[in-house]
C-alpha cells in the first residue's frame, strides 16, 4: 500500500497523489528537457498531437489536459535528450548490446541517424539516406517473388504512413502485411464482422455519460487505458453500475482518486468504481456470459408466466437478428456444472451479475487483452455479441460493445489497409485509381510470417515500428529466423532487441515520433491522422523540435523506400510525402467514409467515421446481426490441472511501468510490485500447496507437446489475489513460453493469457 505524501495516510485508490509524484519522478530521470515536457498540454488537444500511449478517445468539450501518467510517461520517454546516435553505436557492438535489457535498449535514447549493420565490425555505421534507400530497393527486387517479403507494422504509425506503406507493398505485389493487431484485438475484429457487420467498437464517448451499467472485462485500464477511469468514475458517481470481470484483483478498477479534481487531491479522497468484481478463472469468460444469458432468459420465461411481459428485447430479436432459436437452444442444453467449472464463478454469482444486466436500461460492454488472447477468443465474443442482442443493447445511446484498443493507432492502421487479408472492394478500389493490377492472394499474419521464415519462404522483413522479435511468441526462436533474413528494415524511434537481431543485410532507420515538428519541404509544418477506439479521426500535429536534424518522417522513409524499389511510375512518390494532403486525396477516394478528408480534419476534435451496426444496419453474410450458438470449449487450459499441484495456467500481462515491449521502469505500483520484474502472481493457498514459502523463486516449465523445451528461470513468487490453480507474470520476459504452435481458432492470436506451465522450486536463486 502506498503512503500519501499529502496525508501520511496510506492509500488504496489508483491516482491521486502518488501518480502525480511518479509522473514528477518520471520527467526528472526521462532526460526530457521542460521543453518537451510541454508538449503535454497540447495532447489530445485541438491544435496539439495525439498522445503515442493508448487509443482512449477524447473528450468532445475537453479543453485542458487531461492527466494521465502513462500518457506522461509515453510523451517524456520520446522526448529525451538522450541520443543512440554513430558515437553510441561505435561504441556498443551489435553483439554487446544483445545482452542489454529492454529497458536499457531504449534508454540509451532516440535514433538520430541512417545506420546500416557491417557483420564483419559487428557494429553498426552510419548510411545516407540515399544509399539505404537504393540498396534496401535493390535488396527487395533480388527476390524470386515479391511474397518472399514481410511488412509488418506496430500501431503507432499514422493513417497516412499506414496508407503509403500499404500502397507501397502492394504495388510491389504482396499482402504480406502482419501487424500488431494480429497478436491483440484480431479477435475482436473478426467476431464482430460476423455478429454485426464491422470489426469495431459501437459506442462513442458519450455514451459512457448515458449508460446505466458497464461491465469491464478482461481489462486494466488503471495502467494500460487511464483516461477511461475518469469515465468510469463519472459513470459511478452518477449510479450506473460497473461491473468488472477480472482474474486479478486490479486497484484502478476499484477506487480511483482523479489528479483532475483539486478537492479530492486535497482531502485525499477517492471514488469508488466497481459496484461488483468478479473473478472467473482465466479463460472462463465465454462461460460466464452464456451463464448470464441462462439467467436472463430464465428469467424472462418466469416474467411471462407471472404475466409481467417480456424481459428480452422481442421487437429487437424479430427485426434486426437473426439465429436467436438456435442460440436459445444451446443456452438451455448448457448445463450449470460445466458453467461453473469452466468460469471458476458459483452459479450464485453469475446470476448476480445477469441482474445487473437485467436492472439497466442501457449497458455498454468493453473487453481487452483478457478476452482476446485465448484460443476460444472470438467465439467468446460471439458470446458477449449474443448476450448484448437479448437485450437489445446494440445500436442505441447509452449500449453497445466496446473492444478498448491497443496501440493509439491500431484500429486506424486496419482501416487505411494494413490488413494480410484485405477485402476484394478495398483492392479494387486501389487497382482502379492507382492503374495497377493489386495482389488478390491473402498474405501472412504475424503467426504466418514467422513460419514462413522459418521455413525459409520469406527473406526480408520491413518493420514499420514495434520491436517484433521481442514481442511474438517463442521468442527465442526468433532471433535466428531475423539473422537468417537476406535483409531486414528496421523504421524506429527507439533501439529494441529487435535491431540487436539483424538480418545479413540490415537497416536501421530513424524516424520522427508523433511529438515532434514534421515540417515538409516548404517549411510548414505538416499533419497527420489517427483513428481511437471510437471511430474519431483526429489531426495530429508535432510540437517538439526533433531529436536530430537527419530524422525523416516515416511517411518520407516509406516513400524512399517505395520510390527506390518500384520507381514513380505508378505513384509520384516524393509529391505525396511532400504534402500530406495528397495522400489524404487518394485516402477520400479509396477508402469508404472519408470524402472531403481534408476539409474535415482540420475542424477540432476532427470527424467521426460511422459505424453501421451503432445505427443498426448489419453488413453481415445475413443482412442482419447473427446469434452464435456455438458450444463452450470442451475444456480450458485451466481445467485441465485436476489433481496436479504444479500445473497452472499463466497468463502475460503489462505491468503499470511499460508499454508493450518498452520497459520504463521495474515497479508495478498498483499491484506492490518494486523494483523487480521476474516475479509471478500466484494464489497463496497455492504457494502451500506446492510446498513452497512466498517469495521463493520458482522455473517455469512452458508446454514442450511439441517438441520444443520452454523454461523461464528465476521468478520470484508473489502472493496475490488471483483463483487458485492461475497466474499471472509479465510480457515480455515470459514470451518464451508461448508456443507459436498455440493460437486463437480464427483469430490466430498467440494465447499469451492461458499457457499451461508447470512450476518447480528453483535449485539455485541467482536471476538468469
Ligand atoms: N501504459 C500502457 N498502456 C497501454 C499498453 C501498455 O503496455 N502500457 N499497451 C497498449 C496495448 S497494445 C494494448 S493491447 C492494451 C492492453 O490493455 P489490457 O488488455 O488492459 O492489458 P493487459 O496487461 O494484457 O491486461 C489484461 C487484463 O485482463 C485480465 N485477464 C487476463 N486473462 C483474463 C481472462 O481470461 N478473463 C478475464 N475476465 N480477465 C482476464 C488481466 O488480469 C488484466 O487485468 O493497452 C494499451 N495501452
Ligand atoms: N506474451 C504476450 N505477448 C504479447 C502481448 C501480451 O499481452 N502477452 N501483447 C501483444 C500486443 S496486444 C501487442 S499490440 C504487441 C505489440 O507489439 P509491437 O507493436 O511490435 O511492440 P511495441 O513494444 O509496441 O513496439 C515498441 C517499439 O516501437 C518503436 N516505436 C515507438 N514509437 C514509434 C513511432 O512513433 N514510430 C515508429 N516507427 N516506431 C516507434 C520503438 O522503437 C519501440 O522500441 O505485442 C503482443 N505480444
Ligand atoms: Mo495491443
Amino acid at each position: 500500500m502506498e503512503r500519501d505524501p499529502n496525508s501520511g495516510h496510506k492509500s488504496k485508490a489508483a491516482g491521486g497523489w502518488p501518480a502525480l509524484i511518479a509522473s514528477g519522478k518520471f520527467l526528472l530521470s526521462s532526460g526530457a528537457p521542460l521543453s518537451g515536457v510541454n508538449a503535454l498540454k497540447k495532447a489530445n488537444q485541438p491544435d496539439g498531437f495525439d498522445c503515442p500511449g493508448c487509443a482512449w478517445g477524447d473528450p468532445e468539450h475537453g479543453s485542458s489536459f487531461e492527466f494521465c501518467e502513462n500518457g506522461v510517461k509515453a510523451v517524456s520517454w520520446e522526448a529525451t535528450e538522450r541520443h543512440a546516435d554513430p558515437v553510441f553505436f561505435a561504441r556498443h557492438s551489435v553483439s554487446t548490446l544483445k545482452t542489454w535489457s529492454d529497458h536499457d535498449l531504449e534508454n540509451s535514447g532516440r535514433l538520430t541517424e541512417p545506420m546500416r549493420y557491417n557483420a564483419s565490425t559487428d557494429h553498426y555505421e552510419p548510411v545516407s539516406w540515399e544509399t539505404a534507400f537504393h540498396e534496401i530497393g535493390e535488396l527487395l527486387n533480388s527476390l524470386d517473388t515479391p511474397d518472399e517479403a514481410l511488412f509488418y507494422t506496430s500501431g503507432r504509425a499514422s493513417n497516412e504512413a499506414a496508407y503509403v506503406y500499404q500502397l507501397f507493398a502492394r504495388i510491389y505485389g504482396t499482402n504480406n502485411m502482419p501487424d500488431c493487431s494480429n497478436m491483440c484485438h484480431e479477435a475482436s475484429g473478426v467476431a464482430l464482422k460476423q455478429a454485426i457487420g464491422i470489426g469495431k467498437g459501437t459506442v462513442r464517448l458519450e455514451d459512457f455519460e448515458k449508460a446505466d451499467a458497464i461491465f469491464v472485462v478482461g481489462q486494466n485500464p488503471g495502467t494500460n487505458h487511464p483516461r477511461m477511469l475518469g469515465d468510469l468514475r463519472r459513470a459511478a458517481e452518477r449510479g450506473a453500475r460497473i461491473a468488472v470481470f477480472n482474474t486479478l484483483r486490479e486497484r484502478g478498477l476499484e477506487r480511483f482518486a482523479d489528479p483532475q479534481r483539486k478537492m479530492e487531491m486535497v482531502i485525499n479522497g477517492s471514488k469508488k468504481i466497481a459496484s461488483d468484481y468478479f473473478q472467473p478463472a482465466l479463460g472462463g469468460d465465454m462461460a460466464v456470459f452464456r451463464g448470464m444469458a441462462k439467467a436472463v432468459i430464465t428469467a424472462d420465461r418466469k416474467s411471462r408466466s407471472d404475466g409481467n411481459g417480456p424481459l428480452i428485447d422481442e421487437a429487437f430479436i424479430a427485426k434486426h437478428t437473426q439465429g436467436f432459436e438456435s442460440y436459445i437452444a444451446e443456452v438451455d442444453q448448457t448445463r450449470w456444472e460445466d458453467i461453473e467449472a469452466q468460469s471458476g464463478l458459483s452459479r450464485a454469482e453469475i446470476e448476480k451479475a445477469a441482474r445487473i444486466y437485467l436492472s439497466a436500461d442501457n449497458v455498454i460492454c468493453t473487453w481487452a487483452m483478457g478476452i482476446t488472447q485465448h484460443k476460444h477468443s472470438v467465439i467468446t465474443i460471439r458470446e458477449i455479441a449474443s448476450f448484448m442482442m437479448l437485450r437489445g443493447q446494440i445500436g442505441r445511446p447509452g449500449a453497445g460493445l466496446c473492444p478498448v484498443r491497443g496501440h493509439s493507432n491500431v484500429q486506424g492502421d486496419r482501416t487505411m489497409g494494413i490488413n494480410e487479408k484485405p477485402p476484394a472492394a478495398f483492392l479494387d478500389a486501389l487497382s482502379k485509381t492507382f492503374g495497377f493490377e493489386a495482389p488478390r492472394e491473402h498474405g501472412y499474419s504475424t503467426i504466418g510470417a514467422i513460419g514462413a521464415m522459418l521455413a525459409g519462404k520469406a527473406r526480408a522483413f520491413v518493420g514499420l515500428g514495434g520491436n517484433f522479435g521481442r514481442a511474438v511468441p517463442d521468442s527465442s526462436l526468433i532471433e535466428n529466423a531475423l539473422r537468417e533474413q537476406l535483409l531486414t528494415v528496421q523504421i524506429a524511434t527507439k533501439l529494441n532487441a529487435s535491431h540487436t537481431m539483424p538480418g545479413r543485410n540490415a537497416y536501421l532507420l530513424p524516424c520522427l515520433g508523433r511529438t515532434e515538428i514534421d515540417l515538409g519541404p516548404d517549411g510548414k509544418p505538416q499533419l497527420i491522422t489517427v483513428e481511437d477506439s471510437m471511430s474519431m479521426i483526429h489531426g495530429s500535429a508535432g510540437i517538439n523540435t526533433p531529436a536530430g536534424p537527419q530524422l525523416r518522417s516515416e511517411i518520407a522513409i516509406v516513400t524512399g523506400i517505395a520510390a527506390a524499389t518500384v520507381g514513380t511510375d505508378v505513384v509520384n512518390w516524393p509529391a505525396l510525402s511532400a504534402n500530406y494532403d495528397r495522400i489524404r486525396d487518394y485516402i477520400a477516394k479509396t477508402i469508404p467514409g472519408f470524402s472531403d478528408f481534408n476539409k474535415r480534419v482540420r475542424q477540432p476534435r476532427g470527424f467521426y467515421l460511422g459505424n453501421s451496426a451503432a445505427e443498426r444496419k448489419w453488413d453481415t453474410d445475413t443482412g442482419l446481426a447473427n446469434f452464435c450458438d456455438c458450444a463452450l470449449p470442451e475444456s480450458t487450459v485451466f481445467q485441465k490441472r485436476g489433481e496436479k499441484k504444479d500445473y497452472f495456467t499463466l497468463q502475460t500481462v503489462r505491468s503499470h511501468d511499460q508499454y508493450n515491449t518498452t520497459v520504463y521502469g521495474m515497479d508495478d505500483r498498483y499491484r506492490g510490485v518494486y523494483g523487480e520484474r521476474r516475479i509471478i502472481f500466484i494464489n497463496p493457498a497455492d504457494i502451500t500447496d506446492m510446498g513452497a514459502r512466498a517469495h521463493q523463486f520458482v522455473d517455469i516449465e512452458g508446454p514442450d507437446d511439441d517438441g520444443v523445451e520452454r523454461i523461464a528461470r528465476s521468478f520470484k513468487l508473489i502472493p496475490y489475489d488471483i483463483p487458485r490453480g492461475c497466474l499471472a507474470g509479465y510480457f515480455p520476459e515470459l514470451n518464451v513460453l508461448v508456443p507459436l504452435s498455440s493460437f486463437g481458432d480464427l483469430s490466430e492470436t498467440p494465447t499469451s493469457k492461458s499457457i499451461p506451465v508447470r512450476l518447480k522450486i528453483a535449485q539455485t536463486e541467482a536471476v538468469a
